[in-house]
């Protein structure tokens, strides 16, 4: 499957009808465990569903395929995939962050491995000097998102990994707002690649779902390893609904980014807002980076309202298509307040140094008509401007 094209992988790899059956679609395998022929001696490698399920197997093969890499290892969340990557370490090792991530990521090492004397400390990797100065010789993982969540900074993936490596730490790159179809990070270096599957991949907004994605073999073995012992397995049915999912991912982010690139563009005319970031829009500082590493900008946009949040509140509280919910990359147009929802659980001080402020919204576009996008969002701005 290597040697074919994005859609065509999206569609097979990982699977083959049936063969008991001849059914074209893998089935939902909803079975705790496998019989044996004799202690030991398992039909097809099977023996109990959290250390592996066929349709989990056929999802990590499909989503690997689609990184470019050769091993998936699938989790319950996106969290608990990251969690995963952290449990290669040991009390004392350092992890390197950039300083915008996702809040519940944030939450993890700050309240949780931190206690556990996994040290962490965070630096704008969109400077390559800082990163590398802030290097120690107990970083063992150098962690980017890239575009970062909320303020969509592009990072070079490339450069970081290879100051990662000059530091003899791992580099891991959450991909969940890029997906698999506009960027792929182990082909510029990353060791593993991470994504929350309740984002595009899912991209129905109806599963909670986490992969993390590498080349090599035993590294993929040390992560099997810790998805079997910690246990935060996918559900066979959340595999299949996956599955099903990732067929159309290449059909719905061509139309997620042409959406959120014309609404980019609107939004930079409209006086209501005082700065658009976009990685598509050439005022973006990363524009260029962006243009070398994806093949795509994507379907988020960050936004400051003027007004701050009474005129946030009243532009959320008065879209009608967009609807005000945490998440993103679902078909339907979501929007969301970083500083009260997703990011809450980050300190106000460091909210504050990354922007994060209370006119900031971010738009996760979806895939409806783009003119009827438009049109709800010049009535919620209309509204904000006379609140
Ligand atoms: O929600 P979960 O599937 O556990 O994924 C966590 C996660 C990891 N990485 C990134 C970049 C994310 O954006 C997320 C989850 N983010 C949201 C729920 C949100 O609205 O931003």
């Amino acid at each position: 499957m290597s040697n074919h094209g994005f859609a065509t992988r999206a569609i097979h790899a990982g699977q083959a009808p049936d063969p008991s059956t001849g059914a074209i679609m893998t089935p939902i395998y909803q079975t705790s465990t496998y019989v044996q022929t004799s202690p030991g001696e398992f039909i097809q490698n099977y023996d109990y569903s959290r250390s592996a399920n066929p349709t989990r197997t056929a999802l990590e093969a499909n989503i690997a395929s689609l990184e470019g890499g050769k091993h998936g290892i699938a989790f319950a969340s996106g969290v608990a995939s990251l969690a995963a990557c952290i449990h290669l370490l040991k009390t004392g090792d350092h992890v390197l962050l950039c300083d915008d991530v996702y809040g519940g990521t944030f939450r993890m090492f700050n309240n949780v491995f931190n206690q556990l004397g996994i040290e962490f400390s965070r630096v704008d990797m969109t400077n390559l000097d800082a990163t590398r100065a802030a290097m120690t010789n107990k970083t063992k993982l150098v962690w980017l998102e890239t575009p970062t969540n909320p303020t969509l900074k592009v990072i070079d993936i490339a450069a970081v990994a290879q100051i990662a490596h000059d530091g003899g730490a791992l580099c891991v790159a959450d991909n969940t707002f890029a997906s698999p179809y506009l960027q792929n990070p182990l082909a510029l270096g990353a060791d593993i690649v991470s994504h929350s599957c309740t984002k595009y991949l899912g991209g129905h907004s109806d599963l909670v779902g986490g992969i993390l994605v590498v080349k090599n073999r035993e590294l993929a073995d040390r992560l099997y390893y810790v998805q079997n012992a910690v246990g935060a397995v996918p559900a066979p049915m959340d595999c299949f609904l996956l599955l099903r999912s990732t067929k159309t991912l290449h059909v719905r982010m061509d139309r997620h980014c042409s959406n959120a690139e014309t609404i980019a563009d609107w939004l930079t005319q409209r006086s209501e807002i005082d700065r658009v970031i976009y990685p598509g829009l050439e005022s973006h500082p990363q524009h260029n980076i962006a243009a070398k590493q994806m093949r795509g900008f994507g379907g988020m946009i960050t936004m400051t309202l003027k007004g701050g949040l009474p005129a946030s509140r009243k532009f959320l509280e008065s879209l009608k298509i967009f609807s005000l919910a945490e998440s993103l990359g679902g078909v339907e147009s979501l929007v969301e307040h970083p500083a009260i929802m997703t990011h809450a659980s980050v300190d106000a001080d460091k909210r504050a140094a990354l922007g994060i402020d209370d006119g900031l919204v971010r738009l996760s576009c979806g895939i409806e008509d783009g003119s009827d996008l438009i049109a709800d969002l010049e009535q919620a701005l209309d509204a904000a401007a006379k609140a």
